[in-house]
């Protein structure tokens, strides 16, 4: 929730905040943006993609602590699909997998984008009639999403196991056929060059330390590591860290953050031609371009920044996927890594304008906001030039953890979120 309030502007004005402009340095470039998005990842960068492109706003930087997709854009198992359950997450993911179908001709990059369809596993009852009302309201809502019998998930999966003896038999699945993968760092590079190509700065290796209001409190820029950068406006889509940027700005977000893991098998000839996710044993898989197979677990217990997470739980994951494929059992593991995910209390993502003027955030996207990139990108560059939400974004606006309107989606992932 904002504590933006009169004692707030009262202790800014007594910190550092009091004298913007007569605070800045003689040696500091004058030069004043008119957006400053901080995160460099796929939402960061896609924002100023669409904030050039379909807005005309070019004075953009976008500023980054690390490089270029080295946050989740650069981390994740890259499975995207639209088979949320509420209207307004069926709605916003769907717009973002429109988007995915030609983003490649779009940025002129080959983000390799591949609907090879999902398939998500139904292991007991429970998991059949949640998967069966997912499919139902996502038909309302246009989204192509089937349910399939355990021989016909086996159509789509040979490598997948249908013994009745296992400890999570096959009971049926729910398939989304133009749902996919793609590239993800290729994401992020095709977004930066396309970006830059119209005009947009690039910052690496430059992390935002505070956002710096003026004493009306309005947003006046941000003092990073190689010092103070004036900006009309301030959009912050730094995943993993968005509620330590947020709070300098005195707006507190409600948000944890959990290292999510993943791993990648030796490379193998095609064997897998879709992605499998299973909700019951925290697992899902892929396999890559290069011939890895790509396998993902749920979010570690405990809250943490560390981008590397436990071991027990990568154990946890590969003992669950050779019990559904035994066939890769004997595969052995490449490298795994992990990284920082912001989740919210609803499992939704926050998007959309903060109490503080011309201050606006991206974040909350959790396990899942891969899938999200081009549509989030989009409806934000859309909020941030009109300073007001796109349709799409309007529910995932801060004030619902005030009114209680939540968008409650914990059930959208084979990942424990
Ligand atoms: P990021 O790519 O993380 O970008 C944020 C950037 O902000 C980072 O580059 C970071 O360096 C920068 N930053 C942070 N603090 C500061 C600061 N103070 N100053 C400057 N810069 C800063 N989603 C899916 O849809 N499908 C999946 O299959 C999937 N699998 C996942 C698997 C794993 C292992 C993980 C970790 C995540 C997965 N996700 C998945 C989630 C997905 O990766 C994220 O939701 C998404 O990539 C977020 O994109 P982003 O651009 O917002 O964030
Ligand atoms: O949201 O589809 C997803 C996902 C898969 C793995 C992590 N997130």
């Amino acid at each position: 929730m904002s504590k933006f309030s009169a004692w707030s502007l009262f202790k800014n004005a007594l910190s550092g905040n009091k004298n913007w402009d007569e605070q800045w340095p003689d040696s500091e470039p004058k030069k004043e943006y008119d957006v400053v998005i901080v995160g460099a990842g796929g939402h960061g960068l896609g924002a100023a993609y669409y904030l050039a492109k379909e807005h005309g706003i070019t004075n953009v930087a976008v500023i980054d602590k690390g490089w270029l997709g080295g946050g989740n854009t650069g981390r994740n198992t890259t499975i995207i699909r639209s088979n949320y359950l509420y209207d307004e997450s069926a709605l916003l993911y769907d717009h973002a997998v429109d988007l995915w179908q030609d983003l490649s001709q779009e940025l002129n990059y080959n983000v390799m984008y591949s609907n090879r369809g999902v398939l998500m596993l139904a292991h007991s009852v429970h998991d059949v009639q949640s998967f069966q009302r997912h499919v139902h309201a996502n038909r309302l809502n246009g989204i192509d999403n089937r349910w399939v019998t355990p021989e016909e998930c086996k159509e789509i999966c040979p490598p997948l196991s249908l013994n009745p003896d296992a400890r999570y038999p096959v009971m049926g699945g729910a398939f989304q056929a133009r749902a996919g993968t793609a590239r993800h760092d290729a994401v992020a590079w095709g977004y930066a060059r396309a970006a830059a190509a119209r005009g947009v700065d690039i910052i690496q290796n430059c992390p935002v330390t505070a956002i710096k209001r003026h004493p009306n409190g309005s947003v006046a820029g941000v003092e990073t590591a190689k010092g103070l950068i004036k900006a009309k406006k301030v959009a912050v889509s730094a995943a993993g860290h968005s509620s330590v940027v947020m709070q300098t700005a005195d707006v507190q977000l409600p948000l944890e953050s959990f290292p999510l893991q993943a791993l990648v098998s030796e490379p193998v000839k095609p064997i897998f031609p879709c992605v499998v996710m299973s909700n019951a044993v925290h697992a899902y898989i892929s396999q890559s371009d290069k011939g890895e197979l790509v396998i993902g677990s749920g979010t570690d217990q405990y809250t943490s920044y560390s981008q590397r997470g436990g071991l027990p739980l990568i154990e946890h994951t590969v003992a669950a996927i050779c019990e559904i494929f035994p066939t890769f059992s004997r595969m052995r593991m490449l490298r795994k890594w992990g990284g920082i995910v912001d989740v919210t209390p609803d499992r939704s993502a926050i998007l959309g304008k903060t109490p503080v003027d011309g201050l606006y955030v991206n974040c909350g996207w959790g396990t899942g906001g891969f899938k999200a990139t081009p549509g989030a990108a989009h409806v934000f560059a859309h909020t941030i030039a009109n300073d007001e939400p796109h349709k799409l974004n309007a529910p995932f606006n801060l004030d619902r953890f005030r009114t209680g309107r939540l968008i409650d989606e914990a059930a959208a992932a084979a990942v424990a979120h």
